[in-house]
């Protein structure tokens, strides 16, 4: 039970599973692995797929003797496990040259250098299998807005999305795109902040059907934010083209914890709305362990995360399966029809007819709602009594 199968779509980045547990005031705690031996990593504790950014494989400084040697290996591995390449990404923000952004960068020389990079690493990804590139700026922003021009910055991203929607279109590749927000970290301020914020942007592109969102749990919680709901738009708009699941407390730096590690029930609602929205696309953990995991460690955590959301998922087989919750919505979402005559799609008519219509209002206001039974029984489920 609770065993991950392909038709999940669990996937992991070469950067999570092989992330070597150095953070801004410590040195590495793990070796690093080859990617080739990550996807057996990865095939070993049951995912399905494995993404990567261009140099999470390719090293930037890699001869071209060294990157056909790196792919070759790669695709054995991925040949070897049956594992798949569902996603891939662009590194725009290790590199010093990066400092001052990628697309947004103030150097023009920079911003064409990012187009190149971006252009060869969707070939590269590509050529191994993905469908769906995801666009990551996190240096996409500032310290002090006394360096950028907030709008210029809003301009030369657009004029990059389309510059690159239109290279993908021109190769003929099946490839859509997804921006992730993030607020801040590694910029003081990172631009188009939210979910909200690229959902938005998008609509303003030359190709807004190729291009959707690939929301971060921990990124909407670190802003404070309700992140079941910005999924909850984006699915709406059939934006969700991706999603990158882990956990984070809220308040702090970003965590990238295991998934449901720290916020169970918003974990719940989330895998709630993934599930019953029928998503049907990967779902990603991008997360690492521990900095005092070892590798045997390393495996507990990227096998739970996939045995957190089985898990929550069956608790919402459960919670919707249960008589009493269904009791409980059938109350609360009661509707006798007698309000359709005047709401809905406008007519004249219907709004005379509302304007004149007399509501108690002290009735509406002493109508009484169970939602602390409902979140009571939601709880119990959560907690294995029910
Ligand atoms: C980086 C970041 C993630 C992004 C990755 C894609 S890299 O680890 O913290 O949220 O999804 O560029
Ligand atoms: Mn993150
Ligand atoms: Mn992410």
């Amino acid at each position: 039970m609770y065993s991950p199968s392909a038709a999940d779509k669990f996937t992991f980045g070469l950067w999570t599973v092989g992330h070597i547990g150095r953070d801004p005031f410590g040195e590495p705690t793990r070796l690093a692995k080859k990617p080739h031996e990550i996807v057996h990593f990865l095939a070993e504790v049951g995912a399905y797929g494995v993404n990567f950014h261009d140099n999470d494989l390719v090293p930037i400084d890699a001869t071209p003797a060294e990157r056909d040697q790196i792919i070759k290996q790669f695709k054995q591995a991925l040949d070897d496990t049956g594992l798949v390449v569902p996603m891939a990404t662009t590194n725009l923000f290790s590199d010093p040259a990066f400092k001052d952004g990628a697309f947004t960068a103030n150097d023009p020389q920079v911003r064409a250098y990012a187009l190149q990079k971006t252009m060869h690493a969707i070939d590269m990804g590509v050529e191994l299998g993905a469908e769906v590139y995801v666009f990551w700026g996190g240096r996409e922003g500032t310290e002090t807005d006394a360096a950028k021009d907030p709008i210029t910055a809003i301009k030369r991203s657009r004029e990059a999305m389309n510059y690159l929607c239109h290279y993908v279109k021109d190769q003929g590749y099946n490839l859509k795109f997804a921006l992730e927000a993030k607020p801040n970290e590694p910029r003081g301020d990172i631009y188009n902040a939210t979910t909200g914020n690229m959902l938005a942007f998008i609509e303003t592109l030359d190709l807004p059907e190729m291009v959707g969102v690939n929301p971060e749990v921990a990124h909407e919680h670190m802003a404070g934010l309700n992140f079941t709901h910005h999924v909850a738009q984006a699915i709406e708009q059939d934006k969700l083209f991706h999603i990158d699941l882990n956990d984070q407390a809220f308040g702090r730096y970003d965590q990238d914890f295991r998934f449901a590690a720290v916020n169970l029930k918003s974990a719940f609602f989330l895998v709630k709305l993934l599930e019953d929205s029928g998503y049907s696309g990967n779902k990603h953990f991008d997360a690492h362990a521990y900095r005092t995991s070892d590798y045997n460690d390393v495996k507990a955590f990227a096998r739970g995360c996939m045995r957190n959301y089985l898990i929550l998922k069956e608790k919402v087989a459960r919670w919707n399966a249960d008589s009493e919750i269904q009791a409980v919505l059938a109350e609360i979402n009661a509707d006798d029809g007698s309000m359709d005559q005047f709401v809905g799609a406008y007519s004249a008519d219907k709004a005379a007819a509302l304007k004149s219509l007399t509501f108690d209002r002290a009735a509406l206001g002493q109508r009484g709602f169970p939602y602390e039974a409902l979140d009571q029984l939601t709880v119990e489920i959560l907690l294995g009594v029910r």
